[in-house]
């Protein structure tokens, strides 16, 4: 029970390897999901890293757990400056300074790394960091709620997780799993109803997290003040931030995480890596597949033996020496590891316009007609599109969900839906390398006063793979987005939609660097509903969504243009110079 500066203790379990001939550096990792298991972290995923001689403590952070003090989602970082504040930092401040005086035979160093919420634990520790804090490896960690990660994408409210996830933290010091009555969750969260029935039935205003959604559904001071981009100081601590293309929760995060370090990084200390990962894949197992996916080679296993062991052998025991460019992205589709000395590259990448055609058609030509030209469908709230195959099991359900890999499931199983919009290339004549950002730009309308745009980019394989029939004419999703149209004039100020009104889209579908092979074709869908991953637009414009009566809820009819005055269109960073 390590003492914090205001008296609270935290519960802390510290393995120092038996017969080490030499002081040892000290891996940190702080996390609000339990330490009970710490034992056999340390003899599976942080096997290498310890057999490599490092001494672990593991510590379950303020009010989890075995831990006193109070919980708090995400605790926003205390202002700079302020000296009688606490947060995620001056508590990892604390247990380290305990650590060096009380542990037998540290080096003086330590190392913080982790997944997810642990990676954001370790970006709070480093920014006005002990001085012993001489590296950090965060994975997939969020860096804004509201934008990207977790809970909201581009003010998307993420249903399933919130609700799911805001229960497991909040219920209990522990973590408990909401029970669902059902296993498939569609119909549970369909049957749901309005988001004000969740207060009114389930949760009686007793999840804080819960209640906060409810308050605060725009971007407003709330969200701004966990964002990581808020006064985040000059970069002292050596990062390497990691992420994965195909994380299913917070892969905005380690991106902004490493663009914002990057600005403030005036001794080249910040790195990216990114691996063919789900999320916290790159941890655990060979990585050589992800789903259906096979990627050739253990990515994974590359990354903790090739890139994470040197990493803290460098810093924290000064051995050997660091072989890392600025960024190293793993490029699937050629399946090659890519070394860049920008991320997004600035050079030898030409953004192009793939452009939404008649007939369902999808080129790199503008469209020339003068006639409105659109595409429609009718988007029922009624009968949401499933954002991956039924049954949707619970999201951490207990013996396996398809949750983690739902980014890579194969597309086919909405192509068909009329309140799916398709465009597709003709099959491509030689390899298409992108690297760089993926930007969605929608000329769209509706008959309703709010409508969501989902956009995602896939990869469809040929449909004769005679070797591989289980892969012929698979639909992968490569990048990936949805937007909330009432956010499109900023995201603090909601607007209701002009009924009819040709109106641009634009947001981003994040970076990623893949090959679509020589053969295969480039697909564009459109939907506007991503069930119950994103929760249903009403489609009537509502102040609060929170709040929406369930008559709010209604049919409408959205067009997307293809004109040539609102050519709706999906902008990729094409590699210009293929020979690298
Ligand atoms: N994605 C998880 C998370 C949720 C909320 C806040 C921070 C992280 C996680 O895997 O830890």
């Amino acid at each position: 029970m390590i003492p914090m500066r205001d008296g609270a203790r935290l519960h802390t379990r510290i393995f120092v390897p038996a017969g080490a001939r030499t002081a040892l550096p000290i891996l940190f990792l702080r996390t609000p999901y339990g330490i009970d298991d710490s034992a056999q972290a340390i003899e599976s995923r942080y096997k290498e890293l310890f057999d490599d001689g490092y001494i672990f403590a593991f510590q379950d952070i303020r009010g989890k757990f075995g831990s006193e003090g109070d919980f708090v989602m995400l605790r926003p970082a205390r202002k700079a400056g302020d000296s009688k504040g606490l947060d995620e930092g001056t508590d990892a401040y604390d247990s380290i300074e305990w650590m060096l005086k009380n542990v037998p035979a540290n080096n003086g160093k330590v190392g913080m790394l982790g997944n997810s919420y642990l990676g954001w634990t370790s970006v709070m520790a480093s920014l006005e960091p002990h001085p012993a804090l001489k590296a950090i490896a965060p994975m997939a960690s969020p860096a804004d709620m509201w934008l990207g990660d977790d809970f909201y994408h581009n003010g998307a409210f993420r249903l399933s997780y919130g609700f799911e996830y805001a229960y497991m933290m909040e219920d209990g010091k522990g973590n408990s799993q909401f029970a669902f009555d059902r296993y498939d969750t569609y119909t549970w969260y369909l049957g749901l109803g309005s988001l004000a029935n969740v207060n009114r039935d389930i949760f009686r205003n007793r999840i804080t997290t819960w209640n906060d959604f409810t308050a605060h559904p725009d971007y407003d001071a709330f969200w701004k003040r966990r964002s990581f981009a808020l006064d985040t100081p000059e970069l002292k601590v050596p990062t390497l931030n990691v992420a994965g293309w195909w994380d299913q929760e917070d892969f905005y995060g380690p991106m902004k995480i490493y663009e914002t370090l990057e600005k403030r990084d005036k001794r080249g200390l910040n790195f990216l890596v990114v691996g063919p990962w789900k999320h916290g894949g790159a941890r655990v197992g060979p990585g050589d597949s992800l789903g259906a996916i096979g990627f050739d080679s253990a990515t994974a296993k590359y990354y903790r033996e090739r890139i994470e062991i040197p990493w803290f052998a460098y810093h924290l025991k000064g051995q050997g020496k660091l072989d890392l460019p600025e960024a190293l992205t793993f490029e699937a589709g050629s399946n090659q590891w890519r070394r860049w000395d920008t991320w997004p590259p600035k050079a030898g990448v030409e953004q192009r316009k793939l452009y939404f055609g008649a007939d369902r058609s999808l080129s790199f030509s503008a469209p020339n007609n003068d006639a409105e030209a659109f595409d429609s469908f009718v988007a029922d709230p009624a009968h949401p599109v499933p954002y991956r195959h039924r049954p949707i099991q619970a999201t951490y359900f207990p013996g396996g969900s398809a949750w983690s890999t739902w980014l890579v499931e194969d597309q086919r199983f909405v192509d068909g839906r009329p309140d799916v919009l398709t465009w597709e290339s003709a099959p491509l004549a030689n390899d298409l390398t992108i690297a760089g950002s993926v930007t969605a730009n929608l000329f769209a309308s509706t008959t309703g006063s709010d409508a969501d745009w989902v956009v995602k980019l896939i990869d469809v394989h040929p449909e004769h793979m005679p070797g591989n029939w289980p892969m012929s004419g698979f639909q992968l999703m490569v990048s990936s987005e949805v937007f909330r149209g009432r956010y499109r004039q900023g995201f603090d100020k909601p607007v209701a939609i002009q009924s009819g009104a040709v109106l641009p889209y634009a947001f981003s579908l994040h970076t990623q660097n893949y090959t679509f092979r020589k053969g295969h074709r480039v697909m564009v869908q459109v939907q506007s509903s991503w069930f119950p991953l994103i929760d249903r637009n009403p489609q009537t414009f509502v102040p609060n969504i929170f709040t929406a009566k369930d008559s709010d809820f209604r049919p409408a009819t959205h067009r997307v243009y293809r004109s040539a005055s609102h050519p709706s269109h999906v902008s990729i960073p094409v590699v210009s110079s293929p020979s690298r």
